[in-house]
Protein backbone atom coordinates (compact mmCIF):
# COMPACT_ATOMS: atom_id res chain seq x y z
CA UNK A 1 0.00 0.00 0.00
CA UNK A 2 2.44 2.58 0.91
CA UNK A 3 4.12 1.67 -2.56
CA UNK A 4 1.43 2.24 -4.31
CA UNK A 5 1.32 5.53 -2.78
CA UNK A 6 4.69 6.27 -4.29
CA UNK A 7 3.42 4.84 -7.51
CA UNK A 8 0.40 6.97 -7.51
CA UNK A 9 2.66 9.49 -6.64
CA UNK A 10 5.37 9.27 -9.58
CA UNK A 11 2.59 9.72 -11.98
CA UNK A 12 1.44 12.43 -11.06
CA UNK A 13 5.12 13.72 -10.86
CA UNK A 14 5.79 12.77 -14.09
CA UNK A 15 2.84 13.67 -16.09
CA UNK A 16 3.46 17.17 -14.62
CA UNK A 17 6.82 17.45 -15.74
CA UNK A 18 5.97 16.06 -19.28
CA UNK A 19 3.20 18.86 -19.41
CA UNK A 20 5.54 21.60 -18.52
CA UNK A 21 8.28 20.27 -20.60
CA UNK A 22 5.19 20.07 -23.57
CA UNK A 23 4.60 23.44 -23.02
CA UNK A 24 7.82 25.63 -22.72
CA UNK A 25 9.17 26.13 -25.78
CA UNK A 26 13.38 26.05 -26.78
CA UNK A 27 15.43 27.52 -23.48
CA UNK A 28 12.69 28.12 -21.00
CA UNK A 29 13.95 26.55 -18.61
CA UNK A 30 12.51 28.93 -16.21
CA UNK A 31 9.04 27.21 -16.79
CA UNK A 32 10.38 24.85 -14.15
CA UNK A 33 10.62 27.24 -11.53
CA UNK A 34 6.95 27.48 -10.90
CA UNK A 35 7.06 23.58 -10.00
CA UNK A 36 7.31 23.10 -6.17
CA UNK A 37 10.27 22.25 -4.71
CA UNK A 38 9.52 19.56 -3.11
CA UNK A 39 7.93 17.94 -6.31
CA UNK A 40 11.22 19.17 -8.27
CA UNK A 41 13.25 17.55 -5.82
CA UNK A 42 11.50 14.17 -5.56
CA UNK A 43 11.50 14.02 -9.48
CA UNK A 44 15.64 15.01 -9.32
CA UNK A 45 16.26 12.70 -6.95
CA UNK A 46 14.52 9.47 -8.31
CA UNK A 47 15.87 10.57 -12.12
CA UNK A 48 19.57 10.49 -10.31
CA UNK A 49 18.49 6.90 -8.79
CA UNK A 50 17.15 5.39 -12.40
CA UNK A 51 20.24 7.25 -14.15
CA UNK A 52 22.46 5.10 -11.48
CA UNK A 53 20.66 2.16 -11.80
CA UNK A 54 21.19 1.83 -15.69
CA UNK A 55 24.50 3.32 -15.86
CA UNK A 56 25.61 0.58 -12.99
CA UNK A 57 23.35 -1.82 -13.68
CA UNK A 58 22.34 -2.07 -10.27
CA UNK A 59 19.80 -4.78 -10.12
CA UNK A 60 20.17 -8.62 -9.83
CA UNK A 61 18.25 -11.15 -11.64
CA UNK A 62 16.41 -14.10 -9.60
CA UNK A 63 14.80 -16.91 -10.04
CA UNK A 64 11.48 -18.48 -9.83
CA UNK A 65 10.16 -21.96 -10.88
CA UNK A 66 7.97 -22.88 -13.29
CA UNK A 67 6.82 -26.46 -12.45
CA UNK A 68 4.90 -29.29 -14.00
CA UNK A 69 1.54 -29.82 -13.37
CA UNK A 70 1.91 -34.00 -14.48
CA UNK A 71 5.12 -34.76 -12.13
CA UNK A 72 6.40 -31.75 -10.39
CA UNK A 73 9.72 -31.29 -12.04
CA UNK A 74 11.01 -27.91 -13.10
CA UNK A 75 10.22 -27.08 -16.37
CA UNK A 76 12.08 -23.20 -16.69
CA UNK A 77 12.89 -20.58 -14.63
CA UNK A 78 11.36 -16.87 -15.10
CA UNK A 79 13.96 -14.81 -14.43
CA UNK A 80 12.82 -11.23 -12.51
CA UNK A 81 14.25 -8.10 -11.62
CA UNK A 82 15.57 -7.23 -8.62
CA UNK A 83 16.58 -3.97 -7.55
CA UNK A 84 19.61 -3.35 -5.40
CA UNK A 85 18.23 0.59 -4.68
CA UNK A 86 16.79 -0.10 -1.54
CA UNK A 87 14.91 3.18 -2.08
CA UNK A 88 13.68 2.24 -5.84
CA UNK A 89 13.44 -1.68 -5.25
CA UNK A 90 10.00 -2.28 -7.31
CA UNK A 91 9.85 -2.98 -10.63
CA UNK A 92 7.15 -1.19 -10.79
CA UNK A 93 8.40 1.82 -9.99
CA UNK A 94 11.14 1.44 -12.13
CA UNK A 95 9.31 1.10 -15.11
CA UNK A 96 7.51 3.63 -14.51
CA UNK A 97 9.95 6.23 -14.38
CA UNK A 98 11.47 4.80 -16.87
CA UNK A 99 8.19 5.33 -19.18
CA UNK A 100 8.46 8.76 -18.19
CA UNK A 101 11.71 9.68 -18.64
CA UNK A 102 11.98 7.44 -22.35
CA UNK A 103 14.51 4.84 -20.95
CA UNK A 104 12.56 2.14 -21.55
CA UNK A 105 14.83 0.76 -24.23
CA UNK A 106 17.53 0.85 -21.37
CA UNK A 107 15.36 -1.45 -19.51
CA UNK A 108 14.82 -3.23 -21.83
CA UNK A 109 18.79 -4.04 -22.92
CA UNK A 110 19.32 -4.76 -19.40
CA UNK A 111 17.29 -7.09 -18.89
CA UNK A 112 18.63 -9.46 -21.89
CA UNK A 113 22.04 -9.02 -21.10
CA UNK A 114 21.61 -9.02 -17.12
CA UNK A 115 19.53 -11.89 -16.98
CA UNK A 116 21.20 -13.74 -19.72
CA UNK A 117 24.39 -13.09 -17.94
CA UNK A 118 22.89 -14.38 -14.63
CA UNK A 119 21.62 -17.53 -16.36
CA UNK A 120 25.33 -17.88 -17.73
CA UNK A 121 26.49 -17.98 -14.45
CA UNK A 122 23.96 -20.53 -13.03
CA UNK A 123 24.21 -23.02 -16.29
CA UNK A 124 24.67 -25.97 -14.16
CA UNK A 125 21.76 -25.38 -11.74
CA UNK A 126 19.41 -24.81 -15.05
CA UNK A 127 20.67 -27.65 -16.62
CA UNK A 128 19.35 -26.89 -20.22
CA UNK A 129 15.84 -25.94 -18.71
CA UNK A 130 13.52 -22.98 -20.35
CA UNK A 131 14.47 -19.63 -18.88
CA UNK A 132 11.60 -16.74 -19.43
CA UNK A 133 12.18 -13.53 -19.85
CA UNK A 134 9.90 -10.41 -19.20
CA UNK A 135 10.37 -8.51 -22.73
CA UNK A 136 8.65 -4.57 -22.76
CA UNK A 137 5.86 -5.06 -25.75
CA UNK A 138 6.80 -1.92 -26.93
CA UNK A 139 10.78 -1.91 -27.22
CA UNK A 140 12.80 -4.29 -29.22
CA UNK A 141 16.55 -4.64 -29.10
CA UNK A 142 18.05 -3.23 -31.92
CA UNK A 143 19.82 -5.08 -34.63
CA UNK A 144 22.95 -4.69 -33.49
CA UNK A 145 22.53 -5.16 -29.74
CA UNK A 146 20.49 -8.62 -31.00
CA UNK A 147 23.46 -9.67 -33.36
CA UNK A 148 25.86 -8.74 -29.87
CA UNK A 149 23.43 -11.04 -27.70
CA UNK A 150 23.43 -13.64 -29.83
CA UNK A 151 27.36 -13.92 -30.42
CA UNK A 152 27.70 -13.83 -25.99
CA UNK A 153 24.54 -16.56 -25.48
CA UNK A 154 25.00 -19.22 -28.38
CA UNK A 155 23.89 -21.92 -26.71
CA UNK A 156 21.00 -20.42 -24.72
CA UNK A 157 19.12 -19.04 -27.59
CA UNK A 158 16.81 -22.31 -27.85
CA UNK A 159 16.36 -22.32 -24.51
CA UNK A 160 14.37 -18.48 -24.13
CA UNK A 161 11.08 -17.80 -23.91
CA UNK A 162 9.71 -14.46 -24.29
CA UNK A 163 7.19 -13.20 -22.07
CA UNK A 164 5.65 -10.72 -23.01
CA UNK A 165 2.65 -8.98 -21.09
CA UNK A 166 -0.75 -7.73 -22.18
CA UNK A 167 -0.83 -4.62 -19.79
CA UNK A 168 1.18 -2.68 -21.97
CA UNK A 169 0.26 -1.19 -24.95
CA UNK A 170 1.60 -3.72 -28.19
CA UNK A 171 3.75 -2.68 -30.91
CA UNK A 172 3.39 -4.63 -33.92
CA UNK A 173 6.80 -3.52 -35.42
CA UNK A 174 8.13 -4.81 -32.02
CA UNK A 175 6.42 -7.80 -32.10
CA UNK A 176 7.37 -8.76 -35.22
CA UNK A 177 11.31 -8.60 -34.37
CA UNK A 178 10.58 -10.74 -31.72
CA UNK A 179 8.99 -13.12 -33.33
CA UNK A 180 11.59 -13.26 -35.94
CA UNK A 181 14.16 -13.14 -33.62
CA UNK A 182 11.93 -16.16 -32.02
CA UNK A 183 12.12 -18.58 -35.27
CA UNK A 184 15.82 -17.66 -35.77
CA UNK A 185 16.54 -19.14 -32.36
CA UNK A 186 14.36 -21.54 -31.76
CA UNK A 187 12.90 -20.13 -28.88
CA UNK A 188 9.48 -19.08 -27.79
CA UNK A 189 6.85 -16.39 -26.91
CA UNK A 190 4.49 -16.55 -23.71
CA UNK A 191 1.65 -13.89 -23.52
CA UNK A 192 2.64 -12.44 -19.20
CA UNK A 193 -0.32 -11.40 -16.92
CA UNK A 194 -3.16 -12.94 -19.61
CA UNK A 195 -6.75 -12.10 -18.53
CA UNK A 196 -5.60 -8.14 -17.22
CA UNK A 197 -6.11 -6.77 -20.49
CA UNK A 198 -8.69 -5.86 -22.62
CA UNK A 199 -7.93 -7.34 -25.77
CA UNK A 200 -6.68 -10.89 -24.81
CA UNK A 201 -8.38 -12.55 -27.65
CA UNK A 202 -7.45 -10.10 -30.44
CA UNK A 203 -3.30 -10.85 -28.72
CA UNK A 204 -3.97 -14.28 -28.95
CA UNK A 205 -4.71 -14.30 -32.59
CA UNK A 206 -2.04 -11.73 -33.69
CA UNK A 207 0.71 -13.55 -31.47
CA UNK A 208 -0.06 -16.96 -31.73
CA UNK A 209 2.51 -17.50 -29.04
CA UNK A 210 3.38 -21.41 -27.49
CA UNK A 211 2.23 -20.36 -24.06
CA UNK A 212 -0.08 -18.02 -21.91
CA UNK A 213 0.65 -17.64 -18.26
CA UNK A 214 -2.49 -17.07 -16.58
CA UNK A 215 -2.72 -13.88 -14.29
CA UNK A 216 -2.83 -14.40 -10.17
CA UNK A 217 -6.15 -12.38 -10.42
CA UNK A 218 -7.71 -15.63 -12.01
CA UNK A 219 -6.09 -18.19 -10.01
CA UNK A 220 -5.98 -16.68 -6.47
CA UNK A 221 -8.68 -18.42 -4.21
CA UNK A 222 -10.22 -20.16 -7.76
CA UNK A 223 -11.54 -23.51 -5.22
CA UNK A 224 -14.17 -21.31 -3.68
CA UNK A 225 -15.09 -19.21 -7.52
CA UNK A 226 -17.61 -20.97 -9.50
CA UNK A 227 -16.95 -18.03 -12.12
CA UNK A 228 -13.51 -17.82 -11.90
CA UNK A 229 -13.42 -21.37 -13.04
CA UNK A 230 -15.32 -21.62 -15.93
CA UNK A 231 -12.79 -18.53 -17.05
CA UNK A 232 -10.23 -20.95 -16.52
CA UNK A 233 -12.02 -23.99 -18.42
CA UNK A 234 -12.92 -22.04 -21.40
CA UNK A 235 -9.24 -20.60 -21.56
CA UNK A 236 -8.03 -24.11 -21.36
CA UNK A 237 -10.23 -25.63 -23.91
CA UNK A 238 -9.06 -22.77 -26.55
CA UNK A 239 -5.32 -22.73 -26.03
CA UNK A 240 -5.65 -26.83 -26.04
CA UNK A 241 -7.18 -26.70 -29.24
CA UNK A 242 -4.69 -24.39 -30.71
CA UNK A 243 -1.57 -25.97 -28.89
CA UNK A 244 -0.52 -23.53 -26.61
CA UNK A 245 0.25 -24.41 -23.14
CA UNK A 246 -1.05 -22.87 -20.12
CA UNK A 247 1.09 -21.95 -17.33
CA UNK A 248 -1.07 -20.42 -14.05
CA UNK A 249 0.70 -18.21 -12.05
CA UNK A 250 0.61 -16.77 -8.63
CA UNK A 251 -0.11 -20.61 -7.28
CA UNK A 252 -0.41 -19.91 -3.15
CA UNK A 253 -2.17 -22.58 -2.01
CA UNK A 254 -2.69 -26.08 -1.97
CA UNK A 255 -6.36 -26.10 -2.94
CA UNK A 256 -6.11 -24.50 -5.77
CA UNK A 257 -3.33 -26.22 -7.23
CA UNK A 258 -5.60 -29.14 -6.92
CA UNK A 259 -8.52 -27.18 -9.22
CA UNK A 260 -6.07 -25.86 -11.40
CA UNK A 261 -4.43 -29.63 -12.17
CA UNK A 262 -8.03 -31.33 -12.64
CA UNK A 263 -8.14 -28.71 -15.14
CA UNK A 264 -5.69 -29.66 -16.80
CA UNK A 265 -3.18 -26.55 -16.55
CA UNK A 266 0.17 -27.57 -18.42
CA UNK A 267 2.41 -25.67 -15.69
CA UNK A 268 2.24 -23.48 -12.81
CA UNK A 269 4.07 -21.13 -10.81
CA UNK A 270 3.87 -18.99 -7.39
CA UNK A 271 4.86 -19.04 -3.90
CA UNK A 272 3.35 -22.54 -3.22
CA UNK A 273 5.73 -24.11 -5.16
CA UNK A 274 8.96 -22.27 -5.35
CA UNK A 275 10.02 -18.93 -4.12
CA UNK A 276 11.94 -16.33 -5.80
CA UNK A 277 15.37 -17.12 -5.66
CA UNK A 278 18.47 -15.35 -6.36
CA UNK A 279 19.85 -19.36 -7.54
CA UNK A 280 17.77 -21.61 -9.62
CA UNK A 281 15.83 -24.23 -6.87
CA UNK A 282 14.09 -27.76 -7.19
CA UNK A 283 10.33 -28.09 -6.06
CA UNK A 284 10.29 -29.87 -2.50
CA UNK A 285 10.11 -33.42 -2.53
CA UNK A 286 6.76 -33.57 -0.79
CA UNK A 287 4.87 -30.75 -2.98
CA UNK A 288 6.08 -32.94 -5.93
CA UNK A 289 4.88 -36.12 -4.50
CA UNK A 290 1.01 -34.17 -4.18
CA UNK A 291 1.36 -33.04 -7.76
CA UNK A 292 1.89 -36.87 -8.80
CA UNK A 293 -1.27 -37.60 -6.07
CA UNK A 294 -3.16 -34.88 -7.70
CA UNK A 295 -2.83 -36.40 -11.01
CA UNK A 296 -4.12 -39.60 -10.20
O1 LIG B 1 4.06 -9.78 -14.13
P1 LIG B 1 4.83 -11.01 -13.73
O2 LIG B 1 3.99 -12.24 -13.78
O3 LIG B 1 6.11 -11.17 -14.52
O4 LIG B 1 5.22 -10.75 -12.20
C1 LIG B 1 5.79 -11.71 -11.39
C2 LIG B 1 5.81 -11.16 -9.97
O5 LIG B 1 4.89 -11.88 -9.15
C3 LIG B 1 7.16 -11.28 -9.32
O6 LIG B 1 7.57 -10.01 -8.86
C4 LIG B 1 6.97 -12.23 -8.15
O7 LIG B 1 7.67 -11.80 -7.00
C5 LIG B 1 5.49 -12.22 -7.91
N1 LIG B 1 4.98 -13.53 -7.50
C6 LIG B 1 5.45 -14.74 -7.87
N2 LIG B 1 4.73 -15.75 -7.33
C7 LIG B 1 3.76 -15.16 -6.58
C8 LIG B 1 2.71 -15.68 -5.73
O8 LIG B 1 2.49 -16.88 -5.57
N3 LIG B 1 1.92 -14.73 -5.12
C9 LIG B 1 2.12 -13.40 -5.27
N4 LIG B 1 1.29 -12.57 -4.61
N5 LIG B 1 3.10 -12.89 -6.03
C10 LIG B 1 3.93 -13.75 -6.70
MN1 LIG C 1 6.32 -12.54 -16.13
Amino acid sequence: PSDANTVEQLIQYADFAMYQVKNSTKGEFNEFDTISYKRDSFLIKKTEMLNKFLDSALTDYHFQPIVSAIDGEVYGYELLMRSRIVDMSSPQEILLLARAQAKLYQIERLTWFEAARTCEYHKGKINGRKIFINSIPNQMLSAVDISRFETLHPNMLGQIVTELTENEKFDTECLKVKQACARNWGSEIAIDDFGTGYNSEALLLAITPQYIKIDMGVVRDIHLDKNRQHILQGLIKYAHDHGIKVIAEGVEKSEEMKILIEFGVDYMQGFYLGLVCPTPIEVAPEIREEIKRFNT
